[in-house]
């Protein structure tokens, strides 16, 4: 049975392909901050005949990510697929940027995705084979206003991937990243759902791109993956 690790699996995307990878009939670990989120997908996904654990971490800690990481592969045995998902944002003028939002975003963005990245490669690189697919986004190639400390953290975060590939590749292990235009989650806390968000991507449609890199076949390296709701003016 295939094993992943989905970060940010709480809620919006993360949840989504936490189900759709389930359901495919691969064994989920679920990671987010939200216990009681992650207890109640848990029990959604058994329910459903799928197979699952959840961990309760902040991504910024190294050593909370080490155990949870730990703990995974002695449930599992192994992790063949990494999902770095979990991200935050704040949108204002540089001169209302705060330390405290430079660190939260930088912390979950780039640094999430340093420490689980680092995490699960000694374990695909003993087994000579690993799948890393991360959510980034498509404003790691574009920028806007009010977005500096965000696109900032998309752009770190792509060009440490895109330097991981070349790294592990000789390991069999190859890294995907999905780059989306807007999508209807709950990011930057606006609800599912908001009449404006009616064009935008469904999390569904990300679950879906996911489950296609995840079921290429070994051969085949999907390194980037971007996608628009066909109504982005971008
Ligand atoms: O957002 P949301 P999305 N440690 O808010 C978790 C990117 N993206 O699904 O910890 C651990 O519904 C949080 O869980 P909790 C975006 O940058 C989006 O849209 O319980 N987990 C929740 O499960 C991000 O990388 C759009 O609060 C942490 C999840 O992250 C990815 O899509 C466009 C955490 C966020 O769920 C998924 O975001 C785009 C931490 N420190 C890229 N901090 C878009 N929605 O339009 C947060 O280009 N989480």
């Amino acid at each position: 049975m295939k094993t992943a690790i989905i970060t940010g699996a709480s809620r919006g995307i993360g949840r989504e392909v936490a189900i759709k990878l389930a359901r495919e009939g691969v064994a989920v670990a679920l990671f987010a901050r939200s216990l009681t989120e992650l207890q109640a997908l848990d029990a959604e996904i058994k329910i459903q005949g799928g197979k699952a654990i959840h961990w309760a971490l902040d991504i910024s800690e190294e050593h909370n990510v080490q155990r949870a990481v730990h703990h995974v592969l002695q449930e599992f045995g192994h992790i063949d697929i990494l999902i770095n998902n979990a991200g935050i944002g704040t949108f204002k003028p540089i001169e209302e940027t705060s330390m405290g939002d430079w660190d939260s975003v930088m912390n979950t963005n780039v640094k999430g995705t340093f420490l689980l990245t680092k995490a699960v490669l000694p374990s695909m690189r003993e087994k000579r084979s690993g799948l890393i697919i991360s959510v980034a986004s498509d404003v790691s190639r574009r920028t806007f206003a009010n977005g500096a400390l965000y696109c900032a953290s998309k752009f770190a975060q792509d060009a440490f991937l895109s330097a991981i590939r070349k790294e592990v590749r000789k390991d069999n292990i190859r890294v995907s990243t999905i780059m989306p235009g807007l999508v209807d989650t709950f990011f930057h806390g606006s609800p599912v759902g908001n009449p404006e968000k009616t064009n935008w991507l469904k999390s569904t449609d990300i679950a879906n791109a996911i489950s296609y890199i995840v079921h290429s076949p070994d051969h085949v390296v999907i390194d980037e993956l971007m996608l628009h709701p066909s109504h982005q003016d971008y």
